[in-house]
């Protein structure tokens, strides 16, 4: 069997980094790992390509050549997966759909031959035999959560590796806690279940082995839901940089309560954890009771996230806006919580009952729900009627883009960061790696688009005379986040632009109907 293997292409969002990745010349932020692992598990005799498009063409030849196109994602790529489908479909080509989509969208709706539901560990080898014998069924539910010692060495030989600007690794699956508005929960469920080490280092060594020096992305949902093993993760892989003289850094999402663990985080860092990204949601300790986001109550927020930040750990943000418990001065408490944060990116989204989740049940036991939502939280589209007033939710949530992607303010997060972490005399400098490691194109490029011809041209040649200056220990760390900051502004900008839509309460009856069927899967 010929498998080609697609993911389709993402919308331009803030999650994108679009604007920003081009300044590097890369093409995408990350690979599609859930193939890459389902291209490890289809039996070997079987050939397989891998066409992401985000990166690449998808090209007639390729189709020409395959017996089974396997396409993965997110529910936001639905759009671009069901055009790769017709397409598929149009040549008779049979298709199957696999990957975070299926758990929010109907199968019937993305019109595919084959859904996969769940996790492919314990299932491909029975699609794989099926799909050879002609009768594979229409859907496939994973039975169980596989334990992670089932999951195989991704294969990196199917993607080309210098277009993404990080490389990934899957450490765990699944998450704890039980926050309401969360699917991730639903869809890898509460009991974090990981890799063994040694997986680990295997995917690490196969990455270097391949050429790879930059960033890895450990894609967990909670780096730290099992903490003994987080730690003694954190430990080996710190011998292992060691040992191998590599110095890749590492990125990963957590829980907040990584604050209250001197111990970890002393490993994390030793490890070489640079960043890590933190559902931190609301300033509103009744936001967060209310969704059941206990870890961050009981505590100062901000002086867990600057305990964090001196561990050398760059904190990006989760925030949402549209709890029922949210009054209008949120958006004032929200904008000025991040700009007291030193959170650079800080992802503001407005909330959106993803269906599966808590909220959405509760929403529409409440007769609130209006249609299954598109997937992507920076957009300004509301799935459900909030309580405050949507068009004064709508503004606000404009309002607090405006502010905190204002050249003027993100710079101040970014100088709030940088005394936080800059390395103190004595200390190794942070910017000679990065001055290596061939960044002069983005830096020129840096000076050209947001000094020539940026919007904010004042406001970035202050910053860079800072950075060159008081920053020039941690020069590199400055320049990234200056370069970061400009997809910000861009998006902003764009979504700033556009005409606000009203929402059409009402109209939604056959999106309720639809989103409750995919409910009571
Ligand atoms: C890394 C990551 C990203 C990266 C991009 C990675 C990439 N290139 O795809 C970044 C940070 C950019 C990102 C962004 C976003 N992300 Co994201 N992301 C992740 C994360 C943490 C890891 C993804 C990963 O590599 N997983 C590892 C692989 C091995 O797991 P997997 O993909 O699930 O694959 C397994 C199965 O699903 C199955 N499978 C997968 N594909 C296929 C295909 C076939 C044919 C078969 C048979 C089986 C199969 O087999 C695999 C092995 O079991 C996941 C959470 C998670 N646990 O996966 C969220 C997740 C995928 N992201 C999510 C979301 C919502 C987003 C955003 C929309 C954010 C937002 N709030 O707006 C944006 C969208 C991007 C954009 N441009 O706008 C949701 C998706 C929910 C959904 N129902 O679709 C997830 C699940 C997390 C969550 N609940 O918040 N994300
Ligand atoms: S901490 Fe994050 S991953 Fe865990 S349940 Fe809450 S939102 Fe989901």
């Amino acid at each position: 069997m010929n498998a080609l293997l697609i993911y389709p292409q993402f919308p331009e969002t803030f999650w994108s980094f679009k604007y920003a990745l081009s300044f590097l010349g890369k093409r995408a932020a990350q690979p599609p790992l859930g193939l890459m692992t389902v291209a490890a598990l289809l039996p070997k005799d079987w050939k397989k390509r891998l066409v992401d498009t985000n990166v690449e063409r998808l090209r007639d030849r390729d189709l020409d050549w395959a017996d089974v196109v396997l396409l993965s994602g997110m529910h936001i790529q639905r759009e671009a997966l069901m055009t790769i489908v017709g397409r598929c479909r149009a040549r008779g080509l049979k298709t199957v759909v696999g990957g975070p989509i299926t758990s929010s969208v109907q199968p019937a709706d993305l019109r595919a031959d084959h859904i996969v539901i769940g996790e492919a560990e314990k299932l491909i080898a029975e699609l794989a035999r099926d799909l050879e014998q002609g009768r594979a069924q229409a859907v496939y539910q994973a039975r169980e959560k596989p334990e992670m010692e089932t999951s195989p060495l991704p294969d990196v030989s199917l993607i080309k590796m210098k277009r993404y600007s990080t490389m990934t690794v899957q450490y765990s699956r699944g998450c704890p806690f039980n926050c309401e508005f969360c699917d991730i929960i639903e869809i890898y469920g509460r009991r974090p279940r990981t890799k063994a080490v040694t997986q680990v280092l295997a995917e690490l060594d196969q990455l270097r082995a391949a050429g790879w020096r930059d960033g890895v992305f450990i894609v967990d949902d909670n780096f730290i839901g099992n903490k003994a093993r987080a730690k003694h993760l954190c430990a080996a892989l710190a011998e292992w940089r060691q040992r191998s003289s590599t110095r890749f850094d590492f990125i990963t999402e957590a829980s907040l309560n990584l604050a209250d663990d001197p111990e970890l985080m002393q490993l994390m860092k030793d490890a070489g954890f640079k960043s890590i990204f933190l559902g931190i949601e609301t300033p509103d300790e009744s936001g967060l009771i209310s969704s059941h986001k206990l870890q961050n109550t009981r505590r100062n927020l901000l002086d867990s996230v600057a305990t964090i930040q001196s561990y050398g750990m760059q904190v990006m943000g989760g925030f949402i806006l549209g709890f029922d418990t949210d009054c209008v001065d949120i958006f004032d408490r929200m904008v000025e919580f991040i700009q007291k944060s030193g959170i650079p990116i800080a992802m503001v989204g407005l909330l959106q009952a993803m269906p599966g989740t808590q909220l959405f049940q509760r929403l529409r036991k409440e007769g609130r729900i209006l249609d299954a939502g598109n997937g992507n939280n920076t957009s300004e589209h509301l799935n459900f009627l909030p309580r405050m007033d949507a068009t004064r939710l709508i503004e606000g949530y404009r309002s607090v883009l405006k502010r905190i992607y204002g050249c003027e303010a993100y710079y101040e997060r970014v100088k709030v960061y940088l005394n936080r972490t800059m390395p103190k005399p004595g200390e190794p400098r942070t910017n000679q790696e990065w001055l290596k490691r061939g960044n002069a194109r983005a830096l020129i490029t840096s000076v050209v688009r947001q000094g020539v011809f940026g919007r904010q041209r004042r406001s970035y040649w202050k910053f860079l005379l800072t950075a060159a200056t008081r920053y020039r220990r941690c020069f590199g760390a400055a320049m990234t986040l200056a370069v970061m900051g400009y997809h910000f502004e861009v998006m902003t900008h764009r979504l700033l632009k556009t005409v606000q839509q009203p929402l059409l309460p009402g109209a939604a009856e056959a999106a309720i109907a639809e989103a409750e069927d995919g409910q009571s899967r």
